[in-house]
Protein backbone atom coordinates (compact mmCIF):
# COMPACT_ATOMS: atom_id res chain seq x y z
CA UNK A 1 0.00 0.00 0.00
CA UNK A 2 2.91 2.47 0.97
CA UNK A 3 4.33 1.12 -2.63
CA UNK A 4 1.05 2.01 -4.03
CA UNK A 5 0.65 5.51 -2.45
CA UNK A 6 4.39 6.58 -3.20
CA UNK A 7 3.72 5.97 -6.82
CA UNK A 8 0.70 7.93 -7.04
CA UNK A 9 2.85 10.57 -5.23
CA UNK A 10 5.76 10.52 -7.18
CA UNK A 11 6.27 8.12 -9.20
CA UNK A 12 8.90 5.97 -7.20
CA UNK A 13 8.89 2.44 -8.33
CA UNK A 14 10.40 -0.16 -6.35
CA UNK A 15 12.01 -3.09 -8.44
CA UNK A 16 10.82 -5.93 -7.94
CA UNK A 17 13.30 -9.00 -6.90
CA UNK A 18 15.53 -10.47 -9.92
CA UNK A 19 13.76 -7.71 -12.26
CA UNK A 20 15.78 -4.55 -13.48
CA UNK A 21 14.62 -1.53 -14.49
CA UNK A 22 14.59 0.33 -17.44
CA UNK A 23 14.68 4.56 -17.26
CA UNK A 24 11.73 4.67 -19.75
CA UNK A 25 9.27 2.13 -17.59
CA UNK A 26 9.43 4.49 -14.88
CA UNK A 27 6.83 7.28 -14.53
CA UNK A 28 8.74 10.05 -13.32
CA UNK A 29 7.28 12.78 -11.08
CA UNK A 30 6.47 15.38 -14.01
CA UNK A 31 6.49 18.09 -11.36
CA UNK A 32 10.51 17.17 -10.71
CA UNK A 33 11.46 16.85 -14.42
CA UNK A 34 9.08 19.12 -16.60
CA UNK A 35 10.59 23.01 -15.63
CA UNK A 36 13.83 23.64 -16.68
CA UNK A 37 16.92 22.56 -14.95
CA UNK A 38 17.16 26.30 -13.47
CA UNK A 39 14.00 26.40 -11.81
CA UNK A 40 14.57 23.53 -10.16
CA UNK A 41 18.00 24.02 -8.71
CA UNK A 42 16.16 28.20 -7.81
CA UNK A 43 13.33 26.43 -5.72
CA UNK A 44 15.77 23.95 -4.23
CA UNK A 45 17.54 26.97 -2.85
CA UNK A 46 14.58 27.91 -0.33
CA UNK A 47 14.88 24.27 0.95
CA UNK A 48 15.67 24.49 4.63
CA UNK A 49 15.86 27.87 4.59
CA UNK A 50 12.43 29.33 4.33
CA UNK A 51 9.08 27.74 5.32
CA UNK A 52 7.08 28.92 2.49
CA UNK A 53 7.23 29.90 -0.86
CA UNK A 54 6.02 33.52 -0.54
CA UNK A 55 8.98 34.18 1.68
CA UNK A 56 11.69 34.94 -1.11
CA UNK A 57 9.07 36.66 -3.05
CA UNK A 58 8.29 39.42 -0.45
CA UNK A 59 11.83 40.08 -0.01
CA UNK A 60 13.17 40.34 -3.47
CA UNK A 61 9.94 42.88 -4.25
CA UNK A 62 11.26 45.98 -2.71
CA UNK A 63 9.39 48.30 -3.92
CA UNK A 64 6.83 46.08 -2.19
CA UNK A 65 4.02 46.48 -5.34
CA UNK A 66 3.47 43.28 -5.01
CA UNK A 67 5.29 42.24 -8.26
CA UNK A 68 8.64 41.68 -9.14
CA UNK A 69 10.68 43.18 -12.01
CA UNK A 70 13.60 41.81 -14.05
CA UNK A 71 15.53 44.62 -12.34
CA UNK A 72 14.72 43.51 -8.92
CA UNK A 73 15.08 39.74 -9.54
CA UNK A 74 18.65 40.78 -10.76
CA UNK A 75 19.54 43.04 -8.01
CA UNK A 76 17.69 41.12 -5.36
CA UNK A 77 18.09 37.89 -5.47
CA UNK A 78 21.43 38.89 -3.79
CA UNK A 79 18.59 38.99 -0.71
CA UNK A 80 18.07 35.29 -0.80
CA UNK A 81 21.46 34.36 -1.17
CA UNK A 82 21.77 34.23 -4.79
CA UNK A 83 25.30 36.42 -5.10
CA UNK A 84 28.16 36.31 -7.12
CA UNK A 85 29.06 32.22 -6.22
CA UNK A 86 26.68 29.42 -7.46
CA UNK A 87 24.42 28.29 -4.62
CA UNK A 88 24.51 24.97 -3.34
CA UNK A 89 22.20 24.00 -5.67
CA UNK A 90 23.90 24.17 -9.09
CA UNK A 91 25.03 21.17 -11.10
CA UNK A 92 27.56 22.53 -13.01
CA UNK A 93 28.93 25.30 -10.76
CA UNK A 94 31.76 25.51 -12.88
CA UNK A 95 29.36 26.93 -16.06
CA UNK A 96 26.84 28.62 -13.82
CA UNK A 97 26.44 32.55 -15.44
CA UNK A 98 24.31 34.31 -12.84
CA UNK A 99 22.75 36.67 -15.25
CA UNK A 100 21.37 34.32 -17.84
CA UNK A 101 20.36 31.40 -14.92
CA UNK A 102 18.27 34.22 -13.29
CA UNK A 103 16.54 35.55 -16.60
CA UNK A 104 16.03 31.47 -17.67
CA UNK A 105 14.57 31.54 -13.81
CA UNK A 106 12.27 34.73 -14.93
CA UNK A 107 11.35 33.69 -18.54
CA UNK A 108 9.72 30.84 -16.55
CA UNK A 109 7.90 32.68 -13.98
CA UNK A 110 6.89 34.95 -16.15
CA UNK A 111 5.10 33.50 -19.49
CA UNK A 112 2.99 36.46 -20.36
CA UNK A 113 6.49 37.95 -21.23
CA UNK A 114 4.92 41.61 -19.26
CA UNK A 115 8.49 41.95 -17.49
CA UNK A 116 6.84 41.53 -14.17
CA UNK A 117 6.08 38.16 -11.85
CA UNK A 118 3.33 38.49 -9.97
CA UNK A 119 2.53 36.40 -6.69
CA UNK A 120 -0.01 34.45 -8.95
CA UNK A 121 2.78 33.44 -11.22
CA UNK A 122 5.13 33.03 -8.55
CA UNK A 123 2.97 30.24 -7.00
CA UNK A 124 3.99 28.26 -9.70
CA UNK A 125 7.44 27.46 -7.55
CA UNK A 126 5.07 26.60 -5.01
CA UNK A 127 4.36 23.21 -6.40
CA UNK A 128 7.61 22.70 -7.25
CA UNK A 129 8.68 23.06 -3.46
CA UNK A 130 6.10 20.97 -1.91
CA UNK A 131 6.86 18.41 -4.43
CA UNK A 132 10.37 18.80 -3.24
CA UNK A 133 9.20 18.62 0.29
CA UNK A 134 7.18 14.88 -0.11
CA UNK A 135 9.79 13.46 -2.23
CA UNK A 136 12.50 14.14 1.25
CA UNK A 137 9.56 12.76 3.15
CA UNK A 138 8.73 9.54 0.95
CA UNK A 139 12.63 8.78 1.24
CA UNK A 140 12.87 9.09 5.22
CA UNK A 141 9.11 7.25 5.23
CA UNK A 142 10.57 4.37 2.66
CA UNK A 143 13.72 4.33 5.52
CA UNK A 144 11.71 4.51 8.39
CA UNK A 145 9.47 1.13 6.55
CA UNK A 146 12.45 -0.57 5.96
CA UNK A 147 14.74 -0.07 8.76
CA UNK A 148 11.94 0.00 11.41
CA UNK A 149 13.11 3.35 13.08
CA UNK A 150 14.72 6.54 11.73
CA UNK A 151 17.93 5.32 13.91
CA UNK A 152 18.42 2.38 11.94
CA UNK A 153 17.90 4.32 8.75
CA UNK A 154 21.22 6.53 9.46
CA UNK A 155 23.23 3.97 10.59
CA UNK A 156 22.67 2.31 7.14
CA UNK A 157 23.48 5.60 5.19
CA UNK A 158 25.82 7.04 7.37
CA UNK A 159 27.40 3.25 6.70
CA UNK A 160 27.83 2.50 10.41
CA UNK A 161 25.88 -0.85 10.05
CA UNK A 162 25.51 -2.81 6.44
CA UNK A 163 22.70 -4.06 5.22
CA UNK A 164 23.36 -7.87 6.84
CA UNK A 165 24.13 -5.85 10.02
CA UNK A 166 21.03 -4.56 9.78
CA UNK A 167 18.76 -7.03 8.43
CA UNK A 168 20.02 -9.31 11.42
CA UNK A 169 18.28 -7.29 13.59
CA UNK A 170 15.08 -7.99 15.27
CA UNK A 171 13.98 -4.60 15.24
CA UNK A 172 13.99 -4.76 11.77
CA UNK A 173 12.51 -7.98 11.11
CA UNK A 174 9.55 -7.34 13.46
CA UNK A 175 8.58 -3.85 11.89
CA UNK A 176 7.98 -3.45 8.12
CA UNK A 177 10.71 -5.31 6.80
CA UNK A 178 10.92 -4.02 3.22
CA UNK A 179 6.89 -5.05 3.01
CA UNK A 180 7.46 -7.96 4.44
CA UNK A 181 9.94 -9.19 2.07
CA UNK A 182 12.03 -12.11 3.62
CA UNK A 183 15.53 -11.14 4.52
CA UNK A 184 18.10 -10.77 1.91
CA UNK A 185 21.06 -11.96 4.05
CA UNK A 186 23.44 -11.10 1.76
CA UNK A 187 27.16 -10.70 3.14
CA UNK A 188 28.49 -7.18 3.90
CA UNK A 189 30.76 -5.86 0.95
CA UNK A 190 34.48 -5.17 1.31
CA UNK A 191 33.29 -1.97 0.59
CA UNK A 192 30.71 -1.35 3.09
CA UNK A 193 33.45 -2.69 5.56
CA UNK A 194 35.84 -0.35 4.66
CA UNK A 195 33.47 2.21 4.99
CA UNK A 196 32.20 1.23 7.88
CA UNK A 197 35.14 0.91 9.63
CA UNK A 198 36.48 4.43 8.30
CA UNK A 199 33.11 6.34 9.47
CA UNK A 200 32.96 4.54 13.25
CA UNK A 201 36.48 6.08 13.82
CA UNK A 202 34.95 9.48 12.77
CA UNK A 203 32.24 9.12 15.22
CA UNK A 204 34.21 7.55 18.08
CA UNK A 205 36.68 10.76 17.12
CA UNK A 206 33.38 12.93 17.67
CA UNK A 207 33.41 14.29 13.97
CA UNK A 208 30.61 14.40 11.70
CA UNK A 209 30.15 11.68 9.41
CA UNK A 210 29.73 13.53 5.82
CA UNK A 211 28.54 10.83 3.05
CA UNK A 212 28.86 12.23 -0.58
CA UNK A 213 26.73 12.13 -3.39
CA UNK A 214 28.24 8.39 -4.50
CA UNK A 215 27.77 6.67 -1.38
CA UNK A 216 24.31 8.15 -1.20
CA UNK A 217 23.24 6.95 -4.47
CA UNK A 218 24.66 3.75 -3.76
CA UNK A 219 23.28 2.95 -0.56
CA UNK A 220 19.82 3.60 -2.20
CA UNK A 221 20.18 1.67 -5.06
CA UNK A 222 21.20 -1.44 -3.20
CA UNK A 223 17.53 -1.05 -1.35
CA UNK A 224 16.18 -1.06 -4.84
CA UNK A 225 15.12 2.86 -4.44
CA UNK A 226 14.48 4.81 -7.60
CA UNK A 227 14.05 8.34 -6.89
CA UNK A 228 15.18 11.56 -7.98
CA UNK A 229 18.86 10.90 -5.76
CA UNK A 230 19.70 14.31 -7.20
CA UNK A 231 17.10 16.41 -6.07
CA UNK A 232 16.90 14.39 -2.94
CA UNK A 233 20.33 15.09 -2.21
CA UNK A 234 21.19 18.82 -2.88
CA UNK A 235 17.51 19.10 -0.97
CA UNK A 236 19.18 17.81 2.07
CA UNK A 237 22.73 19.09 1.28
CA UNK A 238 21.33 22.49 3.04
CA UNK A 239 25.00 23.82 3.28
CA UNK A 240 25.43 22.89 -0.50
CA UNK A 241 29.10 21.76 0.34
CA UNK A 242 28.29 18.40 -1.93
CA UNK A 243 27.84 16.34 1.18
CA UNK A 244 25.23 15.38 3.29
CA UNK A 245 26.73 15.76 6.92
CA UNK A 246 25.14 13.78 9.75
CA UNK A 247 23.28 17.48 11.30
CA UNK A 248 22.04 18.02 8.14
CA UNK A 249 20.36 14.43 7.69
CA UNK A 250 18.93 15.21 11.13
CA UNK A 251 17.36 18.36 10.78
CA UNK A 252 15.69 16.95 7.74
CA UNK A 253 14.49 14.14 9.86
CA UNK A 254 13.44 16.67 12.33
CA UNK A 255 11.61 19.12 10.03
CA UNK A 256 10.13 17.02 8.22
CA UNK A 257 8.74 14.15 10.26
CA UNK A 258 9.26 16.19 13.44
CA UNK A 259 11.60 15.86 16.26
CA UNK A 260 9.26 12.73 18.06
CA UNK A 261 10.31 10.55 14.99
CA UNK A 262 13.60 9.92 15.84
CA UNK A 263 14.67 6.88 17.78
CA UNK A 264 17.83 7.21 19.78
CA UNK A 265 17.73 3.38 20.20
CA UNK A 266 19.37 1.57 23.11
CA UNK A 267 21.38 4.52 24.15
CA1 LIG B 1 8.35 45.23 -7.17
CA1 LIG C 1 3.81 38.64 -15.64
CA1 LIG D 1 26.51 19.62 3.49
Amino acid sequence: MRQELADKICGYKFAQPGMVLQHDEVDWCTLLTDPPPAVIEFVETFNGVYDNIEEPFKIMDASGDGNISRTEMLSFARRIGIGDEPPRTIREPENWDRKAWLTEVFRYLDPDGGGEVSMEEWMVLGEIFEAQQVAVRELLEFLQLRFGTQDNAWQYISGLKTLADLDGEKVVQSQGNNWGKSTTRRPSTHAEEMRKKRNTVIQQSGQEIEITYEEFEESMLRLNFIGELKVLFSTIDTSGDGNIAESEWMEAVESILGATSIKTGDS
